[in-house]
């Protein structure tokens, strides 16, 4: 008797489960119950917070126009699509399109994602757009790059060099609190994982080519006069929760 209670008492200070007879350990618990998931909601094209023309003379109306109402709407779309045919392949067990579906997710949930920060991060020059970054913001650029222009020449140099189509970032990463540059390939590839985006220049040649031609890095130098600082400010704020 009083070994099995001193057995117990040690047994109670160290490892419970893995010396307890099997007769004594806590019933598994219940399998839980199938539950229907989310149904499919689909995605919804966000308005441009300003005019097409609110831009100019560094973004022209046209581009603006065709950019939002085409092809960010197209990612909406191809978004929808991927994830309503998700939904069928689960619901139906059927996984013979899953590479295809899945890849499609990716590049049309990162071009709506992306776009829905980029009209969010510019604002009309002198009205909101332009100027440098503020508070917090433009404390960590310092920190990180050492300098506002340090940071800008990154950016820059970083948009210029993409491969094809694709976006210059800067990322917020959260292991170490860090403000990062990465470039992004179409609209995706070459993230790097535990980062948020809070600025972004899409340089596809369908965001320039109206206007600027192969004159990309003449439509870099100009978008810095639209960058919404206000807006990236928040963006940090966010990414830091
Ligand atoms: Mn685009």
């Amino acid at each position: 008797m009083n070994n099995r209670r001193s057995f117990l008492k040690t047994a109670a200070v160290g490892s419970l489960l893995a010396v307890t007879p099997s007769s004594l350990q806590p019933l598994a618990s219940a399998t839980p119950l199938p539950r229907s998931p989310l149904p499919f909601q689909p995605h919804i094209l966000p308005s441009l917070p300003y005019p097409p023309a609110a831009l100019e003379p560094y973004i022209d109306a046209q581009t603006m126009e065709l950019h939002h109402r085409k092809h960010h709407a197209g990612y909406v779309v191809g978004l929808n699509k991927a994830e309503e045919e998700l939904s069928k392949a689960r619901e139906a067990n059927d996984y013979a399109y899953i590479q295809h579906w899945s890849k499609q997710a990716a590049f049309h949930g990162g071009g709506h994602f992306l776009h829905s920060m980029f009209w969010k991060i510019m604002a009309p020059p002198g009205n909101g757009g332009g100027g440098s970054a503020k508070g917090a913001l433009a404390e960590s650029i310092t920190e990180c790059f050492g300098s506002d222009d340090a940071f800008r020449k990154q950016f820059s140099a970083a948009a210029a060099a993409v491969e094809g189509s694709g976006w210059a970032l800067l990322h917020y990463r959260r292991s170490d609190q860090r403000l990062v540059v990465l470039q992004a390939e179409n609209q995706h590839k070459l993230s790097a994982w535990d980062t948020v985006p809070i600025l972004g220049l899409d340089v596809w040649e369908h965001a320039y080519y109206l206007k600027y031609q192969n004159r990309r890095a003449e439509y870099i130098a100009a978008w810095w006069n639209v960058v919404n600082w206000e807006q990236v400010g928040m963006n940090l704020t966010e990414a830091r929760r």
